[in-house]
């Protein structure tokens, strides 16, 4: 079995790679990722050496490079986690999430097409589904929701989803889909909420809160993720969309008070500053279909998956300090410098 999986350097793609390469002693896996800012090499340094693992540094937009691959290497299965994944910098700058998150999927999706495929699965977001109102606890996203984006990077999502079906239906592609709820855990990148608060708070830096912190986001430790799209591309039926979460909801604000009181930080690090714009108000997810086709429940607590995590932050700290004292340290300065309360 070979299984490409495009953005394999990044923190889902990453995790999801150790997992198979552990579980799956007998698979090829073959990493395809350009090393976008989000992407690290250094990450994948423990599996380099497997002989079961390759690593090429290409785009998934780039059509020949892609079909180059497919040549070279045959693969049976392909997961994109390849993608520009920051709401943030999507408001900022929305095109490359067009070109990355949208034509990249279809030109996968092409060579799958030309070449023959046994499965083709796109990691895909709750957040395609939009919000959902503080007030109804009792809404939760199924795979029914209709899809009714507020950012452009869910927008990206969106339409690289409606693809992925359209390719189905038109093509007989072989396709899966899974729409996550917010990760964490281990190579999170420091642009995202937790690493950024374990990071700052490490560093006695001011604690960026975006508006009230009432959000609400619904946390799933990666493994639980990683787990889950292996029993999809192995067992989930083909046309159907999964999702994926642990009914873990939680506030910003809770979040950022519970990783202060794990580090013995003060709460008066915390900032309030202005808020993301088109913020979505509260994800969460329905889990009943991935829970009763493929058994798939979330394994770690969210009090035990954020101490493993923080311990992460605190053995790997060359690993992200690397990361925030390059060119993020531009990004960081652009992002929160003019917000009132960072300046
Ligand atoms: P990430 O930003 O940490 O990593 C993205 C990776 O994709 C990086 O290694 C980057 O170099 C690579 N990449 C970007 N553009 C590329 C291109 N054109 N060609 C090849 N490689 C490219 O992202 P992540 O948080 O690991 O998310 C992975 C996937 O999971 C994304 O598709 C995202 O939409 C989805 N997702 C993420 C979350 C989350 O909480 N992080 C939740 C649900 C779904
Ligand atoms: O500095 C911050 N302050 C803050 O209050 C940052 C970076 C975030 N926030 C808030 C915004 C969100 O309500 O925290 C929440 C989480 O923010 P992010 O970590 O940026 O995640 P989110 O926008 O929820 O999107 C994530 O989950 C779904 C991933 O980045 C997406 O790739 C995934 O699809």
């Amino acid at each position: 079995m070979t299984i490409i999986v495009t953005g394999g350097a990044g923190f889902i793609g990453s995790n999801f790679i150790f997992h198979m390469l552990d579980k799956y002693p007998d698979y090829r896996i073959v990493c395809l990722d350009c090393l976008t800012y989000a992407g690290n090499l250094s990450t994948l340094a423990p599996v380099m050496e497997n002989p079961n693992f390759r690593f090429v540094k290409e785009s998934i937009t780039d059509r020949e490079a892609v079909y180059k691959l497919f040549e070279e290497e045959h693969p049976d299965i392909i997961v994109n986690f390849a993608a520009e994944s920051h709401v943030d910098r999507s408001i900022e700058n929305p095109e490359v999430f067009l070109d990355t998150n949208i034509k990249g999927t279809a030109v996968l999706m092409d060579a799958c097409r030309k070449y023959g495929i046994k499965r083709y699965h796109q990691v895909s977001t709750d957040e395609v589904y939009g919000d959902l109102p503080l007030d109804r606890p009792d809404l939760f996203f199924t795979e029914e929701t209709p899809i009714h984006t507020s950012s452009p990077y869910s927008s990206s999502k969106a339409a690289a989803d409606l693809l992925v079906l359209a390719y189905h239906r038109t093509y007989g592609l072989p396709v899966t889909i899974s729409r996550c709820s917010n990760n964490y855990g281990p190579y999170h990148f420091p642009e995202k909420l937790i690493p950024l608060m374990i990071a700052n708070a490490l560093n006695d830096k001011p604690l960026p809160v975006y508006g009230k912190g009432e959000n609400v986001r619904d946390w799933l430790y990666v493994e639980d993720h990683c787990k889950a799209i292996d029993l999809i591309i192995h067992n989930g039926r083909v046309g159907e969309v999964y999702n994926i979460g642990g009914h873990n909801e939680m506030t910003n604000i809770d979040i950022v008070k519970i990783i202060c009181k794990e580090l013995g930080k003060p709460e008066s690090l915390i900032t309030y500053v202005e808020d993301r714009k088109g913020h979505d108000m509260r994800y969460a997810i329905d889990p009943t279909k991935i829970h009763s086709e493929l058994g798939w429940l979330p394994e770690t607590k969210f009090a035990d998956g954020i101490k493993k995590t923080i311990k992460w932050y605190l053995d790997n700290k060359e690993w992200w300090e690397t990361i925030i004292s390059g060119e993020y340290q531009n990004y960081y300065d652009e992002m929160y410098g003019s917000r009132e309360g960072m300046k």
